[in-house]
């Protein structure tokens, strides 16, 4: 590491110390003052690195807000806090008992599997990480099995979602179809929402978009977050190729890791798992033509259309489509990316699709954990130097502005967005800087 590279690894652990809660690491002390799932699956990636036993901790807390059901929710409201909207209130999720924290009661997408194989890998003294790994080894099959059973009941191999949330990618264009059938209240939100506070609302979803996310959350409480019943109800239904993706990964994963701690009788679940969806991602999620994998809409029985670069990130990164169908993708759309002197990589909506928005959230800026998943995903194929591109304009970026949530990806007007000293962008970081 140079000594601007120095530098930025001792920020970052600075920003993953003062987000710090003893036991866990909220995203950001204003926008996010609670636990979310996948945010702490990739912060204790980069805690692997400077304090081993807090990646542990960071990892176990989050299955104290496990369901009965197996689903693990994507916020832990573990102290109360009422500077993020919507609340516990708003979730009226059922609680599990007078010491349990409430929870959000919808999930993320499945990244322990691979976080864990990877905090295995790097640390030297393997003992803590392996003992963890027996301890939830049972209960990341409890999460897996929700996935593929409460999640799949048309038993097609891949699980849907039920809230553009639990995407974790909350307005993508891929969404706005979609949402487009979910009713809107027609009752602002505005006073309620903490977001607007802190950020310029020109970077965040608006009014119309978050009256249905709660329209969505109203439903679920309505039938007491009964699986079957939402499943039946629920006007937003889309298999996601991200999640799908993700999930496979962490499938992998645990097999491979079930395999080195003798746990093969489980480990042969997951691998069967991955194996399945990975066949039902690729015959029904990826369009041959384009090279790129599509949401598709259980609602209206279609794929969408929309431009959906993320998803093919976490696909190159879960190993998910052949060598052919990569080359595809990549020469058709990263190269080009790559050599518009005018972006960064990787804006996660392409600027020549009219729904490219360069500051608003996720339409369009680019986020460090998608350049992460691209990087891993472009090493995987083969792609040497346009991953190193990837790593390079990621550093580049958090340097020259700071751990901010999301970037313009244009080269001119170069700027972070959302909250600054964001967890992610800074556990990332330290991974990146580590290859
Ligand atoms: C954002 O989502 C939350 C809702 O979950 C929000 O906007 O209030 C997303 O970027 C999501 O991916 C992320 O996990 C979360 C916390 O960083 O913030």
């Amino acid at each position: 590491m140079n000594a601007s590279d120095k530098e930025l690894f001792r920020e970052a652990e600075e920003v993953l110390r003062e987000n710090w809660r003893g036991g866990y690491t909220i995203p950001s002390p204003t926008l996010y003052p609670f636990q979310w799932l996948w945010d702490s699956g990739f912060i204790a990636l980069g805690l692997a690195y400077i304090d081993p036993e807090r990646a542990v901790g960071e990892i176990e807390s989050l299955f104290v807000g496990q369901w009965d059901n197996g689903m693990i929710p994507h916020i832990i409201f573990h102290r109360e806090n009422d500077a993020y909207y919507p609340g516990p209130g708003v979730w009226r999720t059922p609680p599990k008992g007078p010491d349990a924290p409430r929870t959000s009661g919808i999930s993320q997408p499945p990244v322990l599997g691979f976080i864990l194989e990877r905090i295995l890998d790097l640390v030297v003294d393997r003992e803590p990480v392996e003992v963890l790994i027996r301890k939830l080894y049972p209960r990341l099959a409890a999460f897996h099995r929700y996935w593929r059973r409460d999640r799949d009941p048309g038993g097609e191999d891949l699980c849907y979602l039920r809230h553009n949330w639990e995407s974790g990618l909350d307005n993508a264009p891929v969404w706005d179809h979609p949402l487009s059938q979910v009713p809107v209240t027609g009752e602002s939100l505005a006073p309620f929402r903490k977001d607007l506070a802190h950020v310029d609302p020109s970077q965040r979803p608006d009014d119309t978009e978050y009256q249905r996310y709660i329209w969505l959350v109203n439903l679920f409480a309505e039938y007491e977050y009964d699986e079957q019943k939402l499943f039946e109800r629920c006007p937003f239904r889309l298999q996601d190729p991200l999640t799908n993706a993700l999930l496979i990964a962490s499938d992998r994963a645990l097999h491979r890791l079930g395999e080195r701690l003798g746990l093969h009788e489980q480990a042969e679940t997951f691998r069967r798992w991955g194996e399945e969806g990975t066949r039902a991602m690729n015959q029904k999620l990826h369009d041959p033509g384009t090279g790129l994998y599509r949401a598709f809409d259980l609602q209206d029985q279609q794929p969408i259309a929309a431009p959906y670069l993320p998803a093919f990130a976490a696909a190159l990164f879960g190993g998910i489509p052949d060598q052919e169908a990569a080359d595809r993708f990549v020469q058709q759309t990263i190269i080009p990316l790559a050599r518009d002197d005018s972006l960064y990589l990787m804006p996660t909506v392409p600027p020549g699709s009219r729904s490219f928005s360069p500051r608003n959230y996720w339409r369009g800026p680019i986020w460090v954990n998608i350049n992460w998943l691209l990087y891993h995903g472009l090493q995987r194929y083969g792609y040497e130097e346009w991953a190193m591109r990837v790593r390079e304009d990621t550093i580049a970026l958090i340097t020259q502005y700071g751990f901010h949530e999301y970037f313009n990806p244009l080269r001119t007007r170069g700027k972070g967005y959302g909250t600054d000293r964001f967890s992610w962008s800074a556990a990332l970081a330290i991974d990146l800087l580590h290859q």
